[in-house]
């Protein structure tokens, strides 16, 4: 019998999730307030889409997501077969490189309903683009260290091997194949570089040090989901945990869209970097912690909408990394925000977002998509957003680098290169949220005419 890819996945994130609260301590105070904020916000409200309905809340509080990053395109595609076999696909290509962070990057994630709903963890999978180090005998240097290493332990790989030969594993083999693929995303605080080499690499960009220094991609956070953002972050402030400036993404609203996150800041931790025989100490600041709140997904139209939005926010008022600005920033978020309309109908009638249909207890009159909503014939729930953000990926990872690290410099776009390292192409995520409303209505049209014959 094959372990199904969903439960290999689930088990991936709970040991995933078990590691990281070891290794990270503040990330288990965390994942406290996140679980203390949820059972306040369920035993109080019903939001809208805090649930969905018949949602079972005992996993509620559990990761949604984490985040590596890779060094080589080999190592790319390695992760990517990796994760097919916990049934994670490549979604989406995000340019990191247009705020001044050398990396692109997508998403694995499930893609099916059935999947998001039975385990919905999804790993921001980032590629360091080596061509950005601008020192040539550097960028020499780091591309010879990346090449040295082997993240993936033997057994991984031929575990992985006999997933794709035999279509799945048995139950033996996949319990082995979480230990041994839990291997490449452990910490190791043992450089592989000298400390002056470490120095070189910091001086061209954080993210290059992080990356090129370690044995492994080491998870550099995890991100548990909380049904009230803005209670977990003032949380966090109050519990004296590094809390970023700003809550990424937009304004709190009352119909939620796309994705809401906050951070607690990498914490600096102590390394060692090898000189001759022994060791000399260090510092290196990598990881971190993450709460996410996620609300509708929105068409090409909305997410348009939403870029032009952020983007005149932001061109009035970046938050400042000391937090000095933080509610003024808010105040201009909230007020450039009250141009997105505020109800489902509205986001629905406009194209905005998409919707799942479903056959309610009313009797339509007239004919048409409105007049059946309008008469309660059917009826729409939101789909949630399952993807990432640019503009707040690099706010997190900001963030997590200091501030030196931002500008507005940009560079050329390379979907073709990631995808090429990749060796697939990344799946569209707007066709995907396309095609479950698609799916939805025809079903839910299906249902009404068999009511009325
Ligand atoms: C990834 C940052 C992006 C998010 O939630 O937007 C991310 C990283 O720091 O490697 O995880
Ligand atoms: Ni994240």
């Amino acid at each position: 019998m094959k372990v199904s890819p969903n439960q290999i996945r689930a088990n991936f994130s709970a040991a995933m999730s078990a590691m990281y609260r070891e290794e990270v301590p503040a990330y288990g105070a965390l994942v406290e307030i996140v679980e203390q904020v949820n059972t306040g916000v369920l035993d109080r409200e019903d939001n809208a889409l805090a649930l969905t309905p018949g949602e079972d809340t005992d996993r509620i509080s559990a990761e949604r997501h984490g985040a590596i990053r890779l060094g080589t395109a080999e190592e790319l595609a390695m992760m990517g077969r990796v994760f097919a076999v916990m049934g994670m696909k490549p979604v989406g290509y995000y340019d990191l490189s247009v705020a001044s962070v050398p990396v692109h990057s997508t998403a694995f994630r499930p893609v099916g309903r059935d999947a998001l709903a039975e385990n919905p963890f999804r790993v921001f999978t980032s590629l360091l683009r080596l061509e950005l180090i601008k020192d040539e005998a550097l960028r020499e240097k780091a591309a010879a260290t990346l090449a040295r290493r082997q993240i993936f332990t033997d057994a991984a790989i031929a575990l992985t091997e006999r997933a794709e030969a035999e279509g799945g594993l048995n139950e033996a083999d996949a319990i082995r194949f979480v230990a041994e693929v839990l291997e490449t995303f452990r910490w190791h605080p043992e450089a592989c570089v000298d400390d002056a080499t470490f120095e070189d690499l910091i001086a061209a960009h954080r993210l290059i040090a992080d990356v090129v220094s370690f044995k492994g991609p080491h998870i550099n956070h995890l991100t548990p989901r909380t049904l009230d953002i803005d209670a977990a972050q003032a949380e966090m402030v109050a519990q004296g945990l590094p809390a970023k400036a700003v809550v990424e993404g937009p304004p709190r609203r009352k119909c939620p869209i796309l994705l809401r996150q906050t951070a607690f800041k990498a914490l600096n931790e102590a390394i060692r970097f090898p000189i001759g025989d022994d060791w000399q100490d260090g510092q290196h600041t990598a990881r971190f912690g993450e709460i996410e709140q996620r609300g509708v997904a929105l068409t090409p139209k909305g997410r348009a909408l939403y870029d032009q939005l952020l983007a005149e926010v932001r061109a009035e008022i970046l938050p400042a990394a000391d937090g000095s600005n933080a509610s003024d920033y808010v105040a201009k978020l909230e007020e450039v925000f009250k141009a997105f309309p505020d109800t489902w109908r509205e986001l629905h009638d406009q194209d905005l977002a998409y919707f799942k249909y479903a056959p309610g207890g009313g009797t339509a009159m007239g004919k048409g998509l409105n007049a059946l909503l309008d008469a309660g014939a059917l009826t729409i729930s939101p789909i949630v957003y399952e993807d990432f953000l640019p503009v707040s990926a690099a706010g997190i990872f900001q963030s997590n680098l200091g501030d030196e690290a931002r500008s507005d410099h940009q560079t050329a776009s390379s979907r073709s290169a990631f995808e090429a390292a990749l060796g697939k192409s990344v799946a569209d995520e707007f066709a995907l949220y396309e095609a479950m409303q698609a799916e939805s209505y025809t079903a839910a049209l299906e249902q009404l005419s068999k009511r009325v014959a």
